[in-house]
């Protein structure tokens, strides 16, 4: 049987690494595409060992010539759009950069798909940064949205139009409505990563403190390596759809400090509050996290969890991992780095 092609779009990103790993190994042909005068940025595909098996050819979501050159002459049984400006935070820094990045490119794509391989089936990165701040604290596809940074409205746009290439010229579209997903992968400005970096710096006499926004907001996390696998399964069903990814369980962004002192073995205690609130280390009595308004976001999702009903029925998918799993899986690899540096 001929083998499948498929093409990830931000194959250099952390689901873009886990996902060119589950396609190589259903025996798919992964073709990647890398931003155009973006340094070779390959570590995730070499931390996966998979960096030779993945073709990587140029993409830039900003360059709708090359957009239709790539889809023109792939022949892609599957694409997979995970390429994006994907930092909340930075949005509101970058609206415009934001959209044209995130959205615009898009419609882009859904074009290009639509003139010239209509065959392909198309997966969208949408993002529960969607909803926004609603009432309900639990969300589901039939949830209304209800946006709160230029990255969410971004998203939206995209997660629209792609209903609308599904509905009006019937193409193969699923947008995956993926809750906060990480892993050894994730890129450092992100809070998980950042709380286990700094904290394991912190454990062997390499940094002082880390400092944090709100930490009383609280996310719905999961493991990439499960949620791409979610992807994957969206894309192998007969009917095209949406479909919500979670874990369904919220913890604040102190509860995943307190979890990752606990694993590597930090004894601490919370003094103050508001913004004079701090954890010291009950060993050392020092403070060791502190929390900054500069890091505060100007809107943000106080609260809010996934149901992923629809998917386990339908796609008979469900988390593998759970948030003490990722901990450890994170904390370990963090160890592993500077282990090898010594
Ligand atoms: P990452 O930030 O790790 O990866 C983003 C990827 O997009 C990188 O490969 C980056 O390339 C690429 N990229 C950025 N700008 C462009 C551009 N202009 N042209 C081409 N490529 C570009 O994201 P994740 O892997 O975490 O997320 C994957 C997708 O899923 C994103 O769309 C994100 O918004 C969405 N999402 C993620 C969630 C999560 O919790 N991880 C949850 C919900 C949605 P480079 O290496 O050159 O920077
Ligand atoms: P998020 O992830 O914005 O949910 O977007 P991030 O890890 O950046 O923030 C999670 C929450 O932690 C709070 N926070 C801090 N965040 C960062 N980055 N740094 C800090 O120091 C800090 N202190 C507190 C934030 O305010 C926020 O509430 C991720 C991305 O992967 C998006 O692409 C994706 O769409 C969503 O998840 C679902």
């Amino acid at each position: 049987m001929k083998k499948k092609k498929a093409f990830i779009s931000g194959v250099s990103g952390q689901d873009g690494a886990y996902l060119a790993r589950l396609l190589l190994e259903k025996g798919y042909e992964v073709v990647g595409g890398e931003r155009i005068n973006a340094e070779r940025n390959y570590w995730r595909l070499k931390e996966l060992q998979i960096d030779k098996d993945v073709r990587i050819i140029p993409f830039e979501l900003l360059d709708e010539n090359n957009i239709n050159e790539v889809i023109k002459s792939g022949n892609y049984n599957e694409f997979y759009n995970l390429a994006a400006q994907s930092f909340v935070n930075k949005s509101f820094l970058s609206p415009v950069y934001t959209t044209r990045v995130n959205a615009l490119s898009v419609v882009n794509i859904l074009e290009a798909i639509r003139n010239f391989s209509s065959k392909t089936k198309f997966y969208q990165a949408s993002s529960s940064e969607m909803f926004g701040n609603i009432k309900s604290k639990m969300r589901h596809e039939k949830t209304n949205f209800r946006p709160v940074s230029p990255y969410a409205v971004s998203k939206l746009y995209a997660h629209w139009m792609l209903d609308i290439y599904r509905n009006v010229y019937g193409m193969y579209c699923c947008s995956g409505i993926l809750f906060n997903h990480d892993s050894p992968l994730r890129g450092e400005d992100f809070v998980t990563k950042k709380i286990i970096s700094d904290l394991v710096k912190i454990k062997l006499k390499k940094k002082k403190y880390l400092i944090l926004g709100n930490i009383y907001v609280r996310r719905d996390w999961g493991y990439s390596k499960d949620y791409v696998e979610a992807m994957w399964k969206m894309l192998q069903q007969k009917k095209a759809d949406d479909y919500v990814i979670s874990s369904g369980i919220t913890h604040n962004v102190k509860t995943f400090v307190n979890k990752v002192a606990r694993y590597l073995k930090i004894d601490l205690t919370w003094k103050g509050n508001g913004l004079s609130e701090r954890a010291i280390d009950k060993k050392t009595k020092k403070i060791i996290v502190k929390v900054s308004k500069t890091l505060f976001r100007p809107n943000e999702i106080d609260h809010a969890y996934g149901s992923s009903s629809k998917a386990n029925n339908i796609l008979k998918w469900k988390p593998k991992t759970n948030i003490d799993t990722l901990v450890k899986i994170m904390c370990e690899a963090e160890l592993e780095k500077h282990n090898k540096l010594k």
